[in-house]
């Protein structure tokens, strides 16, 4: 997977060369490149943005410069007469790349193009799961009161495949924290990247029936006190799926009611419909 992020911050992508993510880049598995957002300005004052038409606090990103840069990391050379060669052409398996359609390695050619934003909806596992399918995602971080909002529609008129994500109800300064947060859920799901592929399966969000995950206790038993739930401790491997599931389903009413409203009710045993 091809990864470019795009921000007049590109510093705080740093971070990215250590842990599991380190890890990856140092074998091949992700690339990534940083960018300013500032090379693509032609000013001597290198400037991105301009205050809002119509009035208001703050500023908002310019879509010039914007675009000079998508362009550009999109392979787009027809600028002057807005067309996107690579955009709406099918590749040579007959999958035509703009829509998204995964090729035979479940894979989707077309680059993905990124936006945080507070005022867009939220990020889930369906989408992280979705995006680590793609092999080459664009992140453009704004700053600021945000983007000129023309930028989004200009190139999905053009066929690229858009997202507009907030990463949940709080407000942040500017899309980088956004933009980690995306990367690192999207690309722990890489094949390859994670040591253990049965611990992803079994996390909360995921699956038919996402649900939060249950607890989870190491040794010794009982410590200061504590004693583990003395089912995990009885060897019965059905009776602690059971204690599982029960806790998973308690945990998620009582404080993710709303992950309850979304679950499929078909799959939920007659078992569980007692909890
Ligand atoms: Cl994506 N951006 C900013 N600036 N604030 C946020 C956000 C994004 N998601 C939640 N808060």
């Amino acid at each position: 997977m091809d990864i470019d992020i795009v921000s007049v911050f590109p510093e705080y992508f740093d971070v990215l060369n250590l842990s599991l993510f380190g890890k990856a880049i140092d074998r091949g598995l992700v690339t990534v490149h940083t960018h300013n957002l500032r090379q693509w300005t032609h000013d001597v004052h290198q400037s991105v943005d301009d205050t809002p038409v119509g009035g208001g606090a703050g500023m908002v990103m310019k879509p010039e410069v914007w675009a000079e840069c998508i362009d550009e990391l999109l392979g787009f050379g027809g600028a002057v007469d807005g067309s996107a060669p690579d955009a709406d052409t099918a590749d040579a398996n007959g999958t035509a790349d703009a829509n998204g359609t995964a090729d035979a390695n479940g894979t989707a050619d077309a680059p993905v193009l990124i936006f945080p934003n507070p005022s867009a909806p939220v990020f889930t596992q369906q989408d992280a799961t979705e995006l680590s399918r793609a092999r080459h995602l664009v992140f453009g971080c704004g700053r600021y009161e945000g983007y000129d909002a023309r930028i989004p529609v200009y190139y999905r008129e053009r066929g690229v495949d858009v997202r507009e994500y907030s990463i949940g109800d709080y407000v942040l300064n500017g899309g980088e924290v956004a933009v980690s947060v995306m990367l690192e859920a999207i690309t722990r799901l890489l094949p390859g990247f994670m040591g253990n592929a049965a611990s992803i399966v079994e996390e909360s969000y995921t699956g038919a029936n996402a649900l939060l995950e249950h607890n989870q206790y190491t040794k010794p038993a009982t410590w200061r006190g504590i004693g583990v739930p003395p089912v995990l401790i009885s060897g019965d491997h059905g009776k602690v799926d059971r204690f599982r599931r029960d806790e998973a389903l308690e945990k998620t009413s009582r404080i993710r009611p709303d992950l309850i409203e979304r679950l499929d009710c078909a799959t939920l045993s007659k078992a569980d419909r007692k909890t």
